[in-house]
Protein backbone atom coordinates (compact mmCIF):
# COMPACT_ATOMS: atom_id res chain seq x y z
CA UNK A 1 0.00 0.00 0.00
CA UNK A 2 0.99 3.29 -0.17
CA UNK A 3 -0.49 6.40 1.38
CA UNK A 4 0.41 9.85 2.75
CA UNK A 5 -3.24 11.65 2.38
CA UNK A 6 -2.87 12.53 6.51
CA UNK A 7 -1.17 14.36 8.71
CA UNK A 8 0.10 11.21 10.99
CA UNK A 9 1.12 9.05 7.84
CA UNK A 10 4.07 7.23 9.32
CA UNK A 11 7.28 8.60 9.59
CA UNK A 12 5.94 11.80 7.94
CA UNK A 13 6.49 10.35 4.69
CA UNK A 14 3.73 7.64 3.53
CA UNK A 15 1.97 4.43 5.52
CA UNK A 16 3.43 1.22 3.36
CA UNK A 17 3.02 -1.61 5.51
CA UNK A 18 -0.24 -0.91 7.39
CA UNK A 19 -2.29 2.52 8.44
CA UNK A 20 -1.13 4.33 11.26
CA UNK A 21 -4.76 4.79 10.87
CA UNK A 22 -5.47 0.99 11.66
CA UNK A 23 -6.57 0.66 7.49
CA UNK A 24 -5.18 -2.54 6.33
CA UNK A 25 -3.22 -3.13 3.49
CA UNK A 26 -6.42 -4.34 1.63
CA UNK A 27 -8.79 -1.84 2.80
CA UNK A 28 -5.77 0.67 1.24
CA UNK A 29 -5.76 -1.24 -1.92
CA UNK A 30 -9.39 -1.22 -2.39
CA UNK A 31 -9.75 2.61 -1.58
CA UNK A 32 -7.54 3.03 -4.37
CA UNK A 33 -9.41 0.87 -6.87
CA UNK A 34 -12.57 2.87 -5.54
CA UNK A 35 -10.54 6.23 -6.61
CA UNK A 36 -9.43 4.98 -9.73
CA UNK A 37 -13.06 3.53 -11.02
CA UNK A 38 -14.26 7.24 -10.26
CA UNK A 39 -11.41 8.55 -11.74
CA UNK A 40 -11.89 6.58 -15.32
CA UNK A 41 -16.22 7.11 -14.97
CA UNK A 42 -14.91 10.88 -14.91
CA UNK A 43 -12.22 10.80 -17.27
CA UNK A 44 -15.12 9.06 -20.18
CA UNK A 45 -18.16 10.71 -19.13
CA UNK A 46 -19.55 7.57 -17.32
CA UNK A 47 -22.68 7.59 -15.39
CA UNK A 48 -21.80 8.23 -11.82
CA UNK A 49 -24.41 9.59 -9.99
CA UNK A 50 -23.94 12.55 -7.88
CA UNK A 51 -24.36 10.72 -4.43
CA UNK A 52 -22.43 8.05 -5.56
CA UNK A 53 -19.72 9.96 -6.35
CA UNK A 54 -19.75 11.72 -2.67
CA UNK A 55 -20.23 8.52 -1.10
CA UNK A 56 -17.51 6.60 -2.74
CA UNK A 57 -15.01 9.91 -2.48
CA UNK A 58 -16.14 9.90 1.56
CA UNK A 59 -15.70 6.59 2.06
CA UNK A 60 -12.05 7.48 1.36
CA UNK A 61 -11.55 10.14 3.23
CA UNK A 62 -9.10 9.30 6.73
CA UNK A 63 -10.90 7.20 10.03
CA UNK A 64 -13.92 7.17 7.55
CA UNK A 65 -14.54 3.35 6.39
CA UNK A 66 -11.84 0.32 7.09
CA UNK A 67 -15.16 -2.22 6.07
CA UNK A 68 -13.74 -3.81 2.87
CA UNK A 69 -17.02 -5.08 1.94
CA UNK A 70 -18.89 -1.54 2.05
CA UNK A 71 -15.90 -0.49 -0.59
CA UNK A 72 -16.02 -3.60 -2.99
CA UNK A 73 -19.83 -2.80 -2.65
CA UNK A 74 -19.51 0.89 -4.07
CA UNK A 75 -16.58 -0.38 -6.83
CA UNK A 76 -19.28 -2.38 -7.94
CA UNK A 77 -21.73 0.46 -8.24
CA UNK A 78 -19.26 2.56 -10.31
CA UNK A 79 -18.58 -0.32 -12.09
CA UNK A 80 -15.36 0.90 -14.19
CA UNK A 81 -12.18 -0.20 -14.72
CA UNK A 82 -9.47 1.24 -12.54
CA UNK A 83 -6.78 3.62 -13.20
CA UNK A 84 -3.99 2.72 -11.44
CA UNK A 85 -3.45 5.20 -8.84
CA UNK A 86 0.76 4.41 -8.63
CA UNK A 87 0.69 6.36 -12.01
CA UNK A 88 0.23 9.35 -9.73
CA UNK A 89 2.34 8.10 -6.84
CA UNK A 90 5.29 7.42 -9.81
CA UNK A 91 4.86 10.90 -11.59
CA UNK A 92 7.42 13.57 -10.90
CA UNK A 93 8.05 14.98 -7.57
CA UNK A 94 5.89 18.24 -8.19
CA UNK A 95 2.87 16.70 -10.41
CA UNK A 96 2.54 13.74 -7.79
CA UNK A 97 2.48 16.88 -5.13
CA UNK A 98 -0.12 18.72 -7.05
CA UNK A 99 -2.24 15.70 -8.04
CA UNK A 100 -2.23 14.78 -4.57
CA UNK A 101 -3.04 18.33 -3.12
CA UNK A 102 -6.36 18.31 -6.13
CA UNK A 103 -7.53 14.46 -5.42
CA UNK A 104 -7.28 15.06 -1.03
CA UNK A 105 -8.97 18.29 -1.65
CA UNK A 106 -11.98 17.04 -3.69
CA UNK A 107 -12.27 14.37 -1.22
CA UNK A 108 -12.51 17.51 1.29
CA UNK A 109 -15.04 19.21 -0.69
CA UNK A 110 -16.87 15.89 -1.92
CA UNK A 111 -17.20 15.23 2.25
CA UNK A 112 -18.71 19.02 2.62
CA UNK A 113 -21.03 18.17 -0.41
CA UNK A 114 -22.28 15.14 1.17
CA UNK A 115 -23.65 16.74 4.00
CA UNK A 116 -25.31 19.29 1.65
CA UNK A 117 -27.13 16.93 -0.67
CA UNK A 118 -27.97 15.23 2.77
CA UNK A 119 -30.45 18.32 3.85
CA UNK A 120 -31.76 18.56 0.28
CA UNK A 121 -29.35 21.08 -1.20
CA UNK A 122 -28.28 20.88 -4.95
CA UNK A 123 -24.63 19.68 -4.96
CA UNK A 124 -24.66 19.53 -9.18
CA UNK A 125 -22.23 22.23 -9.96
CA UNK A 126 -19.92 21.24 -7.08
CA UNK A 127 -19.77 17.48 -8.00
CA UNK A 128 -18.92 18.90 -11.56
CA UNK A 129 -16.17 20.36 -10.62
CA UNK A 130 -14.89 16.73 -8.73
CA UNK A 131 -15.14 15.34 -11.86
CA UNK A 132 -13.36 17.12 -13.78
CA UNK A 133 -10.88 17.43 -10.69
CA UNK A 134 -10.72 13.49 -11.01
CA UNK A 135 -10.49 13.81 -13.95
CA UNK A 136 -7.03 16.15 -14.47
CA UNK A 137 -5.60 13.53 -11.67
CA UNK A 138 -5.69 10.81 -14.02
CA UNK A 139 -4.58 12.55 -17.27
CA UNK A 140 -0.76 11.70 -17.41
CA UNK A 141 -0.10 14.37 -20.06
CA UNK A 142 -1.00 17.11 -17.01
CA UNK A 143 1.82 19.00 -16.06
CA UNK A 144 2.52 21.85 -13.20
CA UNK A 145 0.74 24.69 -15.22
CA UNK A 146 -2.31 22.94 -15.83
CA UNK A 147 -2.57 21.40 -12.18
CA UNK A 148 -2.00 24.74 -10.56
CA UNK A 149 -5.00 26.49 -11.95
CA UNK A 150 -7.19 23.12 -10.97
CA UNK A 151 -5.85 23.37 -7.59
CA UNK A 152 -6.64 26.54 -6.72
CA UNK A 153 -10.28 26.84 -8.19
CA UNK A 154 -10.61 23.61 -5.75
CA UNK A 155 -10.58 26.39 -2.66
CA UNK A 156 -13.14 28.23 -4.98
CA UNK A 157 -15.58 25.08 -4.99
CA UNK A 158 -14.72 24.48 -1.34
CA UNK A 159 -15.85 28.24 -0.52
CA UNK A 160 -18.55 27.52 -2.28
CA UNK A 161 -19.71 24.30 -0.85
CA UNK A 162 -18.99 25.77 2.71
CA UNK A 163 -21.34 28.42 2.33
CA UNK A 164 -23.98 25.92 0.67
CA UNK A 165 -23.19 24.18 3.70
CA UNK A 166 -23.93 26.88 6.33
CA UNK A 167 -26.94 27.59 4.36
CA UNK A 168 -28.09 24.39 4.69
CA UNK A 169 -27.18 24.33 8.51
CA UNK A 170 -28.81 27.15 9.16
CA UNK A 171 -31.75 26.97 6.95
CA UNK A 172 -32.45 23.73 8.46
CA UNK A 173 -31.65 24.26 12.08
CA UNK A 174 -31.63 28.00 12.79
CA UNK A 175 -28.89 29.99 13.50
CA UNK A 176 -26.51 29.02 16.18
CA UNK A 177 -26.86 30.86 19.70
CA UNK A 178 -23.80 30.61 22.29
CA UNK A 179 -24.50 28.27 24.45
CA UNK A 180 -22.67 26.42 27.57
CA UNK A 181 -22.38 22.59 27.47
CA UNK A 182 -21.70 19.97 30.08
CA UNK A 183 -19.41 17.35 30.06
CA UNK A 184 -21.21 15.66 32.88
CA UNK A 185 -23.39 12.64 32.48
CA UNK A 186 -26.50 11.98 34.17
CA UNK A 187 -27.63 8.71 35.03
CA UNK A 188 -29.27 6.54 32.84
CA UNK A 189 -29.53 5.08 29.24
CA UNK A 190 -27.41 6.95 26.50
CA UNK A 191 -26.40 7.61 23.48
CA UNK A 192 -23.11 9.04 22.24
CA UNK A 193 -23.37 10.78 18.41
CA UNK A 194 -20.24 11.50 16.66
CA UNK A 195 -19.05 12.92 13.36
CA UNK A 196 -20.45 16.11 11.52
CA UNK A 197 -24.03 15.02 10.56
CA UNK A 198 -26.62 17.34 11.58
CA UNK A 199 -29.60 15.95 10.23
CA UNK A 200 -28.32 12.18 11.63
CA UNK A 201 -28.35 14.00 14.96
CA UNK A 202 -32.09 15.21 14.35
CA UNK A 203 -32.94 11.79 13.63
CA UNK A 204 -31.80 10.13 16.66
CA UNK A 205 -33.23 13.01 18.67
CA UNK A 206 -36.47 12.29 17.41
CA UNK A 207 -36.42 8.70 17.74
CA UNK A 208 -35.41 8.92 20.76
CA UNK A 209 -38.25 11.13 22.49
CA UNK A 210 -39.89 9.66 25.09
CA UNK A 211 -38.07 6.52 25.06
CA UNK A 212 -35.85 6.95 28.23
CA UNK A 213 -32.81 7.21 26.44
CA UNK A 214 -30.19 11.09 26.70
CA UNK A 215 -28.06 11.75 23.81
CA UNK A 216 -24.41 13.09 24.31
CA UNK A 217 -22.76 14.84 21.30
CA UNK A 218 -18.98 13.85 21.11
CA UNK A 219 -16.00 15.57 19.38
CA UNK A 220 -17.24 17.65 16.28
CA UNK A 221 -21.51 17.41 17.19
CA UNK A 222 -20.40 19.30 20.41
CA UNK A 223 -21.74 22.82 18.18
CA UNK A 224 -24.84 21.15 17.87
CA UNK A 225 -25.91 22.09 21.12
CA UNK A 226 -26.21 25.80 20.00
CA UNK A 227 -29.08 24.95 16.92
CA UNK A 228 -32.39 25.71 18.08
CA UNK A 229 -33.93 22.84 16.25
CA UNK A 230 -32.13 20.64 17.84
CA UNK A 231 -31.31 22.28 21.49
CA UNK A 232 -35.49 22.22 21.96
CA UNK A 233 -35.02 18.83 22.74
CA UNK A 234 -34.67 18.34 26.49
CA UNK A 235 -32.82 14.44 26.06
CA UNK A 236 -29.74 16.48 24.11
CA UNK A 237 -27.98 16.65 27.47
CA UNK A 238 -24.53 17.92 26.94
CA UNK A 239 -21.28 16.66 25.63
CA UNK A 240 -19.03 13.79 26.16
CA UNK A 241 -15.24 13.51 25.91
CA UNK A 242 -12.81 15.17 24.23
CA UNK A 243 -11.44 14.75 20.28
CA UNK A 244 -11.34 11.79 17.94
CA UNK A 245 -7.92 10.69 18.92
CA UNK A 246 -9.40 9.76 22.44
CA UNK A 247 -12.07 7.52 21.40
CA UNK A 248 -10.07 4.69 22.02
CA UNK A 249 -9.47 5.71 26.09
CA UNK A 250 -12.71 7.28 26.72
CA UNK A 251 -15.54 5.04 25.12
CA UNK A 252 -13.06 2.09 26.93
CA UNK A 253 -16.33 0.18 29.06
CA UNK A 254 -18.83 3.06 29.16
CA UNK A 255 -22.16 1.59 29.38
CA UNK A 256 -23.48 3.47 26.80
CA UNK A 257 -24.18 3.38 22.40
CA UNK A 258 -21.66 4.99 20.24
CA UNK A 259 -23.08 6.73 16.77
CA UNK A 260 -20.27 7.48 13.96
CA UNK A 261 -22.21 9.68 11.57
CA UNK A 262 -18.87 10.25 9.27
CA UNK A 263 -15.58 10.47 10.54
CA UNK A 264 -13.15 10.34 12.62
CA UNK A 265 -13.64 6.46 13.71
CA UNK A 266 -10.84 4.73 15.01
CA UNK A 267 -10.55 0.95 15.17
CA UNK A 268 -12.39 0.22 18.19
CA UNK A 269 -11.34 -1.78 21.78
CA UNK A 270 -12.83 -5.05 22.26
CA UNK A 271 -13.88 -2.98 25.43
CA UNK A 272 -16.81 -1.17 23.51
CA UNK A 273 -16.87 -2.86 20.04
CA UNK A 274 -19.98 -4.41 20.75
CA UNK A 275 -21.28 -0.91 21.12
CA UNK A 276 -20.57 0.78 18.12
CA UNK A 277 -22.75 1.32 14.87
CA UNK A 278 -21.86 3.20 11.94
CA UNK A 279 -24.34 5.05 9.44
CA UNK A 280 -23.66 6.73 5.79
CA UNK A 281 -20.32 6.48 4.34
CA UNK A 282 -18.80 5.10 8.23
CA UNK A 283 -18.16 1.51 8.09
CA UNK A 284 -15.64 -1.01 10.25
CA UNK A 285 -15.92 -4.33 9.95
CA UNK A 286 -17.96 -5.87 11.98
CA UNK A 287 -20.25 -3.02 13.47
CA UNK A 288 -23.86 -2.67 13.02
CA UNK A 289 -24.23 -0.57 10.16
CA UNK A 290 -27.48 2.07 9.97
CA UNK A 291 -28.36 2.28 6.39
CA UNK A 292 -30.21 4.54 4.79
CA UNK A 293 -33.77 4.25 6.25
CA UNK A 294 -32.28 5.55 9.01
CA UNK A 295 -33.99 3.45 11.75
CA UNK A 296 -31.97 3.77 15.03
CA UNK A 297 -33.95 1.32 16.88
CA UNK A 298 -30.38 -0.97 17.05
CA UNK A 299 -28.49 2.04 18.77
CA UNK A 300 -31.85 2.79 20.94
CA UNK A 301 -31.95 -0.95 21.68
CA UNK A 302 -28.35 -1.37 22.34
CA UNK A 303 -28.57 2.11 24.80
CA UNK A 304 -31.41 0.24 26.77
CA UNK A 305 -29.99 -2.63 27.77
CA UNK A 306 -26.22 -1.19 29.12
CA UNK A 307 -28.04 1.35 31.01
CA UNK A 308 -25.40 4.13 31.39
CA UNK A 309 -23.98 4.65 34.46
CA UNK A 310 -25.61 5.14 38.16
CA UNK A 311 -24.63 7.81 39.25
CA UNK A 312 -23.38 11.66 37.37
CA UNK A 313 -20.15 11.33 35.67
CA UNK A 314 -17.74 13.78 34.50
CA UNK A 315 -15.11 13.60 31.75
CA UNK A 316 -13.36 16.69 31.72
CA UNK A 317 -11.73 18.45 29.12
CA UNK A 318 -7.59 17.76 28.74
CA UNK A 319 -7.12 21.02 30.99
CA UNK A 320 -9.57 19.36 33.62
CA UNK A 321 -12.57 21.64 32.59
CA UNK A 322 -16.10 20.15 33.50
CA UNK A 323 -17.94 22.26 30.97
CA UNK A 324 -17.26 24.07 27.10
CA UNK A 325 -18.54 27.14 25.51
CA UNK A 326 -19.73 27.12 21.77
CA UNK A 327 -22.42 28.94 19.24
CA UNK A 328 -20.54 31.62 18.27
CA UNK A 329 -20.78 30.89 14.81
CA UNK A 330 -21.14 34.09 12.15
CA UNK A 331 -24.33 35.08 13.36
CA UNK A 332 -23.60 35.69 16.73
CA UNK A 333 -20.12 37.02 16.43
CA UNK A 334 -20.99 39.36 13.90
CA UNK A 335 -24.60 40.60 16.16
CA UNK A 336 -21.61 41.44 18.13
CA UNK A 337 -19.51 43.76 15.36
CA UNK A 338 -20.56 46.74 16.78
CA UNK A 339 -18.79 46.42 20.20
CA UNK A 340 -15.73 44.32 18.16
CA UNK A 341 -15.06 47.04 16.66
CA UNK A 342 -15.33 49.86 18.63
CA UNK A 343 -13.32 47.31 21.23
CA UNK A 344 -10.32 47.51 18.32
CA UNK A 345 -10.50 50.62 17.36
CA UNK A 346 -10.09 51.71 21.40
CA UNK A 347 -6.88 49.37 21.74
CA UNK A 348 -9.02 47.11 24.01
CA UNK A 349 -8.64 44.54 21.54
CA UNK A 350 -5.43 44.14 19.65
CA UNK A 351 -5.33 41.02 17.41
CA UNK A 352 -7.71 38.32 16.90
CA UNK A 353 -6.52 34.27 16.04
CA UNK A 354 -8.11 31.89 14.50
CA UNK A 355 -6.64 29.38 16.20
CA UNK A 356 -8.33 26.11 14.76
CA UNK A 357 -8.20 22.85 12.50
CA UNK A 358 -8.40 19.03 13.28
CA UNK A 359 -6.39 17.51 16.36
CA UNK A 360 -4.89 14.31 16.11
CA UNK A 361 -2.15 12.39 18.14
CA UNK A 362 1.05 13.93 17.62
CA UNK A 363 2.54 15.29 20.80
CA UNK A 364 3.56 18.16 19.09
CA UNK A 365 -0.28 19.43 19.07
CA UNK A 366 0.67 20.53 22.92
CA UNK A 367 2.10 23.74 20.86
CA UNK A 368 -1.87 24.69 19.93
CA UNK A 369 -2.95 24.44 23.96
CA UNK A 370 0.66 26.33 24.88
CA UNK A 371 -0.12 29.00 21.85
CA UNK A 372 -3.60 30.04 23.23
CA UNK A 373 -2.66 29.88 27.34
CA UNK A 374 0.44 32.15 26.33
CA UNK A 375 -1.43 34.98 24.43
CA UNK A 376 -2.03 38.43 25.68
CA UNK A 377 -5.10 39.34 27.76
CA UNK A 378 -6.35 41.51 25.01
CA UNK A 379 -6.29 39.05 21.96
CA UNK A 380 -9.38 37.26 21.15
CA UNK A 381 -8.98 33.35 20.15
CA UNK A 382 -11.92 32.47 17.21
CA UNK A 383 -11.55 28.55 16.63
CA UNK A 384 -13.41 26.04 15.03
CA UNK A 385 -13.23 21.79 14.29
CA UNK A 386 -12.04 19.25 16.97
CA UNK A 387 -8.17 20.72 17.05
CA UNK A 388 -10.17 23.11 19.82
CA UNK A 389 -9.95 20.72 22.62
CA UNK A 390 -6.74 21.67 23.06
CA UNK A 391 -8.03 24.64 25.23
CA UNK A 392 -11.56 25.15 25.04
CA UNK A 393 -11.98 24.30 28.66
CA UNK A 394 -9.84 26.74 29.73
CA UNK A 395 -11.22 29.39 31.05
CA UNK A 396 -9.24 32.58 29.96
CA UNK A 397 -11.43 35.19 31.06
CA UNK A 398 -13.53 37.43 28.70
CA UNK A 399 -12.89 40.80 26.47
CA UNK A 400 -15.26 43.01 25.71
CA UNK A 401 -18.06 41.53 26.81
CA UNK A 402 -17.28 38.09 25.13
CA UNK A 403 -15.69 34.96 26.45
CA UNK A 404 -12.08 35.29 24.75
CA UNK A 405 -12.13 31.65 23.12
CA UNK A 406 -15.09 31.62 21.05
CA UNK A 407 -16.21 28.54 19.36
CA UNK A 408 -17.43 28.95 15.50
CA UNK A 409 -18.38 25.10 15.26
CA UNK A 410 -17.19 22.43 13.04
CA UNK A 411 -14.62 22.32 10.39
CA UNK A 412 -18.08 22.10 8.21
CA UNK A 413 -17.96 25.76 10.08
CA UNK A 414 -15.42 27.36 8.18
CA UNK A 415 -17.24 29.63 6.56
CA UNK A 416 -18.58 31.60 9.30
CA UNK A 417 -14.74 32.35 10.30
CA UNK A 418 -14.31 33.34 6.58
CA UNK A 419 -17.25 35.12 6.93
CA UNK A 420 -16.23 37.23 10.43
CA UNK A 421 -12.71 38.36 8.88
CA UNK A 422 -14.10 39.46 5.52
CA UNK A 423 -17.29 41.61 7.39
CA UNK A 424 -14.29 42.75 9.94
CA UNK A 425 -12.18 43.98 6.74
CA UNK A 426 -15.29 45.64 5.54
CA UNK A 427 -15.86 47.77 8.50
CA UNK A 428 -11.68 48.84 8.50
CA UNK A 429 -12.08 49.18 4.72
CA UNK A 430 -8.99 47.32 4.50
CA UNK A 431 -8.02 43.55 2.94
CA UNK A 432 -8.51 40.62 5.30
CA UNK A 433 -4.34 40.83 5.43
CA UNK A 434 -4.48 44.07 7.00
CA UNK A 435 -6.54 43.56 10.28
CA UNK A 436 -5.00 42.23 13.20
CA UNK A 437 -5.72 38.74 12.60
CA UNK A 438 -3.83 36.08 12.06
CA UNK A 439 -4.32 32.12 11.89
CA UNK A 440 -3.00 29.23 12.94
CA UNK A 441 -3.84 26.43 11.77
CA UNK A 442 -3.85 22.57 12.81
CA UNK A 443 -4.72 19.97 9.89
CA UNK A 444 -4.93 15.87 10.41
CA UNK A 445 -7.22 15.17 7.33
CA UNK A 446 -8.48 15.60 3.75
CA UNK A 447 -11.31 18.09 4.96
CA UNK A 448 -8.44 20.55 6.30
CA UNK A 449 -6.70 20.29 3.03
CA UNK A 450 -10.16 21.68 1.04
CA UNK A 451 -10.08 24.28 3.45
CA UNK A 452 -6.54 25.39 3.34
CA UNK A 453 -7.11 25.87 -0.25
CA UNK A 454 -10.11 27.96 0.03
CA UNK A 455 -7.99 30.36 2.70
CA UNK A 456 -5.50 30.55 -0.11
CA UNK A 457 -7.68 31.57 -3.08
CA UNK A 458 -9.01 33.90 -0.75
CA UNK A 459 -5.90 35.54 -0.97
CA UNK A 460 -5.08 34.51 2.91
CA UNK A 461 -1.95 35.04 3.89
CA UNK A 462 1.07 34.20 6.44
CA UNK A 463 -0.67 30.97 7.98
CA UNK A 464 0.75 29.03 10.45
CA UNK A 465 0.41 25.37 9.52
CA UNK A 466 1.14 22.71 12.04
CA UNK A 467 1.92 20.62 13.68
CA UNK A 468 3.63 19.02 10.54
CA UNK A 469 3.78 20.21 6.74
CA UNK A 470 1.77 17.67 4.25
CA UNK A 471 4.38 14.79 3.25
CA UNK A 472 2.78 15.47 -0.34
CA UNK A 473 3.89 18.81 -0.34
CA UNK A 474 7.33 18.61 -2.48
CA UNK A 475 9.93 21.21 -1.68
CA UNK A 476 8.90 23.25 -5.33
CA UNK A 477 4.98 22.94 -4.21
CA UNK A 478 6.18 24.31 -0.53
CA UNK A 479 8.51 27.15 -1.79
CA UNK A 480 5.31 28.40 -4.36
CA UNK A 481 3.35 28.19 -1.14
CA UNK A 482 6.00 30.31 1.23
CA UNK A 483 6.53 32.67 -2.18
CA UNK A 484 2.77 33.43 -3.05
CA UNK A 485 1.27 33.41 0.64
CA UNK A 486 4.07 32.88 3.44
CA UNK A 487 2.91 29.84 5.01
CA UNK A 488 4.78 29.23 7.64
CA UNK A 489 5.29 26.00 9.85
CA UNK A 490 4.19 26.51 13.23
CA UNK A 491 7.71 26.78 15.50
CA UNK A 492 6.86 27.06 19.45
CA UNK A 493 3.82 28.76 20.73
CA UNK A 494 6.40 31.77 22.48
CA UNK A 495 8.06 32.23 19.40
CA UNK A 496 5.64 32.63 17.16
CA UNK A 497 3.29 34.94 19.53
CA UNK A 498 6.54 36.87 19.87
CA UNK A 499 6.93 36.80 15.78
CA UNK A 500 3.23 37.55 14.75
CA UNK A 501 2.41 40.65 17.96
CA UNK A 502 6.25 41.92 17.37
FE1 LIG B 1 -11.85 16.67 13.19
FE2 LIG B 1 -11.81 14.25 12.12
FE3 LIG B 1 -13.82 18.00 11.50
FE4 LIG B 1 -11.70 16.25 10.45
S1 LIG B 1 -13.21 14.97 13.65
S2 LIG B 1 -10.33 15.70 12.07
S3 LIG B 1 -10.91 18.08 9.50
O1 LIG B 1 -12.37 14.51 10.41
O2 LIG B 1 -13.47 16.76 10.21
O3 LIG B 1 -12.28 18.42 12.52
FE1 LIG C 1 -1.60 6.44 6.84
FE2 LIG C 1 -3.21 8.55 7.12
FE3 LIG C 1 -3.35 7.03 4.96
FE4 LIG C 1 -4.21 6.12 7.33
S1 LIG C 1 -5.08 7.80 6.10
S2 LIG C 1 -3.00 5.00 5.83
S3 LIG C 1 -2.68 7.04 8.69
S4 LIG C 1 -1.64 8.30 5.58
Amino acid sequence: MFCFQCEQTAGCKACTSAGVCGKTDNTARLQDELTGALITAARKGAEVSDALLLEGLFATLTNVNFDDGAIAALIKRVNQPFYDMYEVRDADEDVRSLKSLLLFGARGVAAYAYNCAALGYDVAGICAYIRKALAAVGDDGYGMDELLPLVMECGKVNFEVLELLDKANTSTFGTPAPVKVTQTVEPGAFIVISGHDLGDLKLLLEQTQGRGVNVYTHGEMLPTHAYPELAKYPHLKGNFGTAWQNQQKEFADVPAAFLFTTNCLMPPKESYADRVFTTAAVGYPGLVHIGGDKDFAPVIEKALALGGYAEPRTITGINGGGSVTTGFGHGAVLSNAGTIVDAVKSGAISHFFLVGGCDGARPGRNYFTDFVKQTPEDTIILTLACGKYRFNDLDIGELGGLPRILDMGQCNDAYSAIKVALALAEAFGCGVNDLPLTMILSWYEQKAVSILLTLLYLGVKNIRLGPTLPAFVSPNVLNFLVESFGIAPTTTAAEDIKAILG
